[in-house]
């Protein structure tokens, strides 16, 4: 019998390392070559399925939303969708869950490096924009992240590497029999 999809939901503060661990596990399933794999980076769905959308906490929602309802397709079609946006509500994250829990496997994984870390390595020059007050309304400085209570793991990216951190995803998954 043809097994069920999945959605690896990757959440947590810009810069923490979601679309690079996202990527190397991209990477593995296409190896694996098992079943159709979707990736629903933050910066590729802000361009081309959310692009007239801003960081409100309305347009935010509307943006994860949509890459929920997304992954739900691919969920219910066999497939496996990785998505990586800040998702900063738990809310919303819930309400995601609980729609793509009815057609397959959802795994919620907190990237939770800490936001010094992520600050430290400041990769586009964001954070320091945001001090400086050039940037409003920016996740973790001033603009809430709501920590999520009960991620299926939680992966903090300051010792690990990305490999190291895909690998944690694609054991949990193998325990849970989805791989
Ligand atoms: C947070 C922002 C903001 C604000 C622009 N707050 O490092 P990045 O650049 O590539 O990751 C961030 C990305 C977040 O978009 P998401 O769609 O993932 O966010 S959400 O889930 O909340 O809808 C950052 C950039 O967009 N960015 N302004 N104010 N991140």
């Amino acid at each position: 019998p043809a097994r069920q999809g999945f959605t690896i939901f990757f959440t947590g503060l810009s810069g923490a390392g979601k679309s690079t661990i996202a990527k190397v596990l991209y990477a593995r399933f296409l190896e694996m070559g098992t079943r159709p794999v979707s990736l629903l980076d933050g910066d590729i769905v802000r361009r081309h399925l959310s692009s007239e959308l801003n960081f409100s906490r309305e347009h935010r929602d509307i943006n994860v939303r949509r890459i929920g309802f997304v992954a739900s397709e691919i969920t219910k079609n066999r497939g496996i969708a990785i998505c990586a946006p800040i998702a900063p509500y738990q809310r919303t994250r819930d309400e995601i869950r609980k729609a793509i829990e009815h057609y397959g496997g959802f795994f919620e994984i907190h990237v939770s490096t800490p936001i010094t870390e992520c600050e430290k390595r400041d990769r586009k020059g964001m954070y320091a924009k945001a001090r400086a007050g050039l940037l409003k309304g920016f996740t973790g400085v001033d603009d809430p992240y709501e920590t999520p209570k009960q991620p299926e793991l939680r992966i903090d990216t300051t010792r690990i590497t990305p490999e190291e951190a895909a690998r944690e995803v694609l054991l949990l998954l193998s325990r849970k029999k989805f791989v």
